[in-house]
């Protein structure tokens, strides 16, 4: 008897780690965060101490990349391992948009969950909800999180700036009244909510281009809704409600393992900090939200610290795509810069195909695994997280998915500083980058968009520079190198008509 229980007890045991034999992932995907925006990456005039602490204790990136320099398809590459710019339809996603993500195929989050995982979406979505007619804000909300591989999610369905202004918790808009249903149009004006382009004296916060559309809590929006009058988010809270979702999240699952992909409204726009940070930096509501973004990543590594679980988990910060300061608010951050450089020593900003549009910052702590403080210049790839992730957990890919990803998990765990073969940046034009050379293709677009005040970096002509003697790219050596342009132009191309990235590599 004695004996049998003690088997009894060792079996238990043994499963018991298996079960944590898996790292629970923790990543925290911020928006519009630039380069030159945290203080461990140089940032002089603001201080951002817990992300700084990631880094002390884990692995900062120099040249790691979002896969695009907006939103949706950077998200889109990261959740399928897939290019969005494969695929029609995965630009800036509207409010009400479709599931852009295929219910049918590999997800990041749907391999983790293959390998035993509780998996949770917390924050922004921006990937679109519903089939074919878009999403049922009175009803079901599916396919969405749920069907892409999310036990569980808690999402602003697009952007801050964009209605309907509600969380979608799991397949329902959280705190609806069935008496007051959601109206939303991208087309025309629905219902009698007044709009900030005929009521601008009801502004708390006036646009500077766009976003004058329906007015929510004082801030007018892109797009068009009336009611759930209950559900509607209070702009200054969201930070501390996705916090507490995510702390949540953690707590309840902290006995197996979790992926959680908190992303963050922060540092998008319309920036509402709350009063806590509310003037706390000298940059204007801009440096007041990375402050807030700074406060988030503390809450969350304090709570894996206080339920032990920080040795076994792996902490990722990055952000979707490049840095912009004036994107359609009047919220003082171009007049309170102060000297602050968002990109760092980068060229562009958001939207551009130059280096800022894309390269961002990227941390990855897990004390089990990696050591402490050592920075990586390797070039690296969001829409290699899926496959890396993969071999972490020993999931098989089959061949014909995520077959943009490469499994890169020695770079990932500083094990090796080995360069991607190749790095493609996806604005209006495409580039790809190959050890220290880029080349931009030729491309028709403005060079400027004058309202955010970015360089796109589109050209007729093929530009090329070389990264290790000019960060800034300001010496286009194209017509002085053409057998490199040659060279990678047939590269970009060879990458464009594959089926099979990760076949061919
Ligand atoms: C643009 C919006 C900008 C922002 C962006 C999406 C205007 C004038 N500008 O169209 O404010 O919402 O879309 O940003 O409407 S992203 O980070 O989600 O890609
Ligand atoms: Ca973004």
């Amino acid at each position: 008897m004695k004996k049998s229980m003690f088997l009894i007890a060792a079996i238990f045991l043994l499963k018991g780690m298996f079960a944590q034999q898996h790292p629970n992932i923790v990543f925290i995907y911020a928006d519009d965060l630039g380069y030159g925006d945290l203080s461990c990456y140089g940032a002089a005039q603001i201080q951002t101490p817990h992300i700084d602490k990631l880094a002390k204790e884990g692995l900062r990136f120099t040249n790691a990349y979002a896969t695009s320099a907006t939103c949706t398809p950077s998200r889109f590459s990261l959740m399928t391992g897939t290019y969005a710019w494969r695929k029609k339809g995965t630009g800036i996603a509207p409010g009400n948009a479709s599931l852009i993500i295929p219910v049918d195929k590999i997800t990041l989050p749907a391999v983790l969950k293959r390998a035993g995982y509780q998996t949770a979406i917390v924050g922004k979505w921006h990937l679109g909800l519903g089939g074919p007619e878009g999403p049922d804000w009175n009803g079901e909300i599916k396919p969405g999180p749920r069907e892409v591989g999310f036990d569980y999610s808690f999402i602003l369905p697009a952007t801050v700036d964009r209605v309907p202004c509600v969380y979608v918790e799991n397949h329902h808009v959280a705190g609806l009244d069935p008496a007051d249903p959601i109206q939303v149009s991208y087309k025309e004006k629905t219902g009698d909510w007044p709009t900030g382009k005929d009521h601008p004296e009801l502004l708390k916060l006036k646009p500077s281009h766009g976003h004058d559309q329906t007015i929510i809590n004082g801030i007018s929006r892109i797009g068009y809704m009336i009611g759930g009058k209950n559900a509607l988010w209070k702009d200054e809270d969201i930070a501390d409600v996705l916090t507490e979702r995510s702390k949540q999240f953690i707590i309840e699952h902290r006995s197996r393992p979790f992926f959680l992909l908190l992303t963050t409204h922060d540092i998008h726009v319309p920036r509402t900090p709350h009063g806590r940070f509310a003037g706390q930096s000298s940059m204007g509501a801009r440096g007041d939200v990375i402050l807030q973004l700074d406060a988030t990543v503390g809450q969350i590594t304090r709570t894996l610290d206080s339920l032990g679980l920080s040795e076994n988990t792996i902490v990722i910060f990055s952000s979707d795509n490049g840095p912009v300061v004036d994107d359609g608010y009047q919220d003082n951050a171009v007049q309170k810069l102060n000297g602050h450089r968002p990109s760092g020593d980068l060229r562009g900003g958001k939207y551009s195909a130059f280096e800022a549009g894309t390269r961002v910052p990227f941390i990855v702590k897990w004390p089990a695994a990696i050591a402490a403080g050592r920075v990586s210049d390797a070039l690296f790839s969001q829409v290699d997280m899926l496959a890396s992730f993969a071999t972490l957990t020993q999931q098989a890919l089959a061949e014909d998915e995520a077959t943009d990803s490469f499994d890169r998990l020695p770079v990932l765990l500083g094990k090796s500083k080995k360069d991607r073969p190749y790095i493609v940046e996806h604005a209006n034009a495409l580039s790809v980058i190959k050890g220290h050379w880029k080349y931009i293709e030729p491309k028709a677009g403005a060079a400027k968009n004058n309202d955010v005040n970015i360089e796109l970096g589109n050209a007729m002509q093929p530009q090329l520079y070389d990264l290790s003697k000019d960060t800034g790219e300001k010496n286009n050596l194209a017509s002085k190198n053409s057998s490199r342009v040659k060279e990678l132009s047939a590269l970009l191309e060879t990458i464009r008509q594959s089926d099979n990235e990760r076949k061919r590599n």
